[in-house]
């Protein structure tokens, strides 16, 4: 019910009488009040005006599950959110979720990841209250050599929430971070449960800096934050609901085509090293290559400097730029 008061507080350009919400949430005046009052509470300001009603007048920054459902507008992604204040790393929760039967879309969001993980062990920096450290369940009827390819699809889907939201130039890195001024702002974990021809499920896992200030030594060099880079302070549910709505685009074009062929174009143009050196660096040998784009399997076109073109797959190679990290 305070997910809907939310909503039609938001919707609503006027205020709206206590007698408008109880007739539409079927609901008595006093319940009305109460959600009122509990909203409140969380850090919403909403103000009440005799004769006239309720008005939104802000949202506090909050994760919660109402305050992201009264703005999603997906139709399965997001549409079951299990909210923590705490938690070692939303990944492992998805899975004990999957391992119990949880439906496809199921949202796992915390303010404080206390394991966040990165790839291959690495750890992920995740402090309370100023990041988007979330993980999502799909279970997708293809073969398991094409999972890798959802990362990417991720990645799509974060560039085009930030620069909605925030109007950042935010670029992807190949192939499962996202840049912006040549710093890494997310980073994207997909895992899989699979036997050699059936996925049981995949766990995406999405880590955005948003309100940082600062960062650990290690990665202060290479890391910075949404708000650092704008200036100001970033509402996070904002940006969940906008993911959910490209990342649910781009999955169904991509479930459709069984490949990324038509999401090439756009993902291109957001590669943040398109047509510039980068170095490759595979388990032998490192060299420097041009970036030309990706193909439809996801992996990324690279071009020697005798003109031969090749792809190479994430996980086998791992790509920096020539003076740096990007
Ligand atoms: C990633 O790994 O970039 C995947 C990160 C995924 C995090 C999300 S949060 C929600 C979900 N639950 C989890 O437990 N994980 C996912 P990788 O490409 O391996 O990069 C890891 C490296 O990035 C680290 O070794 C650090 O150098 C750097 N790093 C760690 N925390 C960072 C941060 N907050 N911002 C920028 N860089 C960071």
């Amino acid at each position: 019910m305070r997910e809907r008061i939310l909503a039609l507080l938001r919707e609503s350009k006027d205020y709206l009488s206590g007698q408008e919400l109880c007739e539409m949430l079927s609901v008595s005046r006093t319940a009305v009040w109460k959600a009122v009052n509990s909203l409140k509470a969380e850090g919403y300001r909403i103000e009440a005006v005799r004769n006239r009603g309720y008005r939104l007048v802000s949202s506090p920054d909050v994760l919660l599950s109402e305050e992201i459902k009264s703005l999603l507008t997906t139709t399965w992604w997001g549409r079951d959110i299990l909210y923590f204040e705490r938690i070692d790393s939303t990944n492992n929760e998805i899975k004990r979720q999957a391992e119990n039967g949880a439906s496809e879309g199921l949202l796992v969001i915390a303010e404080e990841q206390t394991a966040g993980r990165g790839r291959h062990g690495r750890s992920w920096v995740s402090p309370s209250g100023t990041g988007i450290w979330m993980s999502f369940l799909l279970r997708p009827h293809m073969e398991p050599a094409k999972a890798p390819m959802i990362t990417l699809i991720a990645a799509l889907a974060c560039a085009k929430a930030i620069r909605r939201a925030t109007n950042l130039d935010a670029f992807i890195k190949w192939p499962n971070d996202i840049v912006i001024d040549g710093r890494k702002v997310t980073g994207i974990l997909t895992e899989m449960s699979a036997e050699m021809t059936s996925i049981h499920y995949v766990t995406m896992g999405i880590g955005m800096n948003v309100n940082m200030k600062t960062f650990p030594a290690e990665i202060a060099q290479t890391a910075t934050s949404l708000a650092l880079v704008k200036g100001q302070r970033i509402a996070r549910s904002g940006l969940v609901a906008a993911f959910g709505k490209y990342f649910e685009e781009c999955y169904g074009q991509f479930v459709q085509d069984a490949s990324l062929v038509n999401l090439i174009p756009e993902y291109e143009e957001l590669l943040v090293n398109r047509g510039c050196d980068v170095i490759v660096a595979g388990e032998k040998d490192r060299t420097v290559q041009k970036a030309l784009g990706i193909n439809q399997d996801g992996e990324l076109l690279v071009q020697d400097g005798q003109g031969t073109v090749r792809a190479v797959r994430a996980g086998e190679v791992s790509i920096r730029g020539m003076y740096g990290y990007v």
